[in-house]
């Protein structure tokens, strides 16, 4: 930090490191000595990715603020769904998520800011500290980022022969909360394959997007020929009981009763005596692999409502016999060292946390759990990215090799 020093103490910068997932802070800029002008805020700040802006008022308050984005001097609002605000209380850092709070209700607005600076805002210091992600000096997990190994990913997807009798597709099915992510990683994977970023599938940012379930053929550009494999999308699980995928519709979808395009209904799921219902299902319309698409950003805000909901799939996806994992998405926003380098994603301890938290909270056992990063608004396919994703899919299929003696008695 150079001969500046921080006035945040070595505990407070502790804590707040572990908020935010094994970072280190770097003092940008400190009021008292580069200025109380927005020039030299600017001067020092701006362009800087990740930052904590502290305040020090002169009643003893140290509070501030997270923003994943750079500042600027655009004047526009930016909207950054990972920043958050903290306060020091009795040496804990408390935090207040959401960018809400402070730009949208005014009337809550006066409360945090009284939690946070106990209503003083005399500042007698300010600092802005740029976060800078921890790096594994070796990668926990060693992936070839080569063209040959891109190559080699795609042809033993290509080529995988399920051992399960009489079907010639597995069966993928994408379980998760709204928003994570589960249609993007099935374009992802078309995309890939069709050489191209391909926008089948629907995706969006506000309320459910899929409401039917979806299942996606993959084609190989060269020979048009299906893959071994088909993505089957669902509705994204809400935290409301009565919204979002019923957790009941989950069991006849996996026994093969719900087929391609039925339209969801949150509130009663699809009986046997319904139309729609297939009654005696072919092998190959039952599900030989489940994933849990889960969103590294918000695994350690999940709401419990939420996380009983996975757990009761769990048990009922385990009773049956069939493999279970878990693709963690948006690693790049999770992580900047990330989102400039894909390939730093085993070397990110903030992502190895994740990825252990997702272990842990999702059940599922640690070799299982694997990070990916969907195409979202990306015009072009990334090496990197295409990688990454063919990985987690090759991850999936000797798993499903080993389960298949159970998977016939289904
Ligand atoms: N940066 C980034 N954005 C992503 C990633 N995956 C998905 N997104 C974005 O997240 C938003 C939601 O993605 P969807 O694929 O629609 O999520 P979903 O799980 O299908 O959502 P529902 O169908 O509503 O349950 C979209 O705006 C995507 O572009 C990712 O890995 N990285
Ligand atoms: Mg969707």
């Amino acid at each position: 930090m150079g001969s500046i020093h921080p006035r945040l103490t070595q505990a407070q910068q502790r804590e707040l490191s572990s908020q935010l997932g094994k970072v280190s802070l770097q003092l940008l800029y400190k009021a008292s000595v580069h200025g109380y002008t927005a020039a030299a805020f600017h001067q020092r700040c701006d362009d800087q990715g990740p930052t904590l802006s502290v305040g020090y008022n002169n009643s003893g308050h140290v509070f501030g603020g997270y923003t994943s984005i750079s500042f600027n001097q655009s004047g526009a609002w930016g909207n950054d769904a990972m920043a958050f605000l903290f306060t020091f209380n009795g040496g804990n850092v408390l935090k207040y998520n959401g960018q809400a709070v402070v730009y949208n209700n005014p009337g809550q607005n006066v409360n945090a800011a009284g939690m946070l600076h106990g209503d003083n805002l005399q500042l007698v210091e300010r600092e802005v500290y740029k976060v800078n992600p921890k790096l594994l000096k070796e990668p926990s997990r060693k992936i070839d980022w080569t063209t040959a190994n891109k190559r080699k990913l795609m042809y033993d997807i290509q080529t995988y022969k399920p051992t399960i009798s009489s079907v010639s597709q597995i069966r993928v099915l994408l379980i998760g909360p709204v928003g994570a992510g589960k249609s993007s990683f099935c374009n992802s994977i078309k995309s890939i394959f069709g050489g191209q970023v391909i926008k089948q599938a629907l995706t969006g940012i506000s309320g459910p997007t899929t409401t039917q379930f979806l299942t996606y053929d993959i084609k190989a550009r060269a020979e048009g020929k299906p893959l071994p494999i088909v993505l089957c999308d669902t509705m994204g699980l809400e935290e409301t009981t009565g919204a979002g995928l019923n957790v009941d519709d989950i069991s006849s979808i996996v026994r093969g009763h719900i087929l391609d395009k039925y339209q969801f209904n949150s509130l009663v799921p699809l009986q046997p005596e319904s139309r729609a219902y297939k009654k005696s299902p072919d092998p190959q319309d039952k599900i030989h692999c489940v994933a849990y698409v889960i969103d590294a950003n918000k695994i350690s805000t999940m709401p419990s409502k939420l996380e009983d909901k996975l757990t009761a799939i769990r048990t009922k996806i385990t009773l049956l016999g069939i493999p279970q994992f878990v693709l963690l998405t948006k690693v790049d926003e999770a992580c900047p060292a990330v989102a400039k380098d894909m390939k730093s994603v085993y070397q990110s301890l903030y992502i190895q946390t994740k990825l252990q938290e997702a272990s842990k909270r999702l059940g599922v056992i640690p070799a299982h759990v694997v990070p990916v990063k969907n195409y979202s608004q990306e015009q072009e396919l990334d090496q990197s990215c295409d990688i990454l994703l063919l990985s987690a899919v090759n991850q999936m299929l000797p798993g499903i090799y080993r389960n298949d003696s159970t998977l016939d008695i289904i």
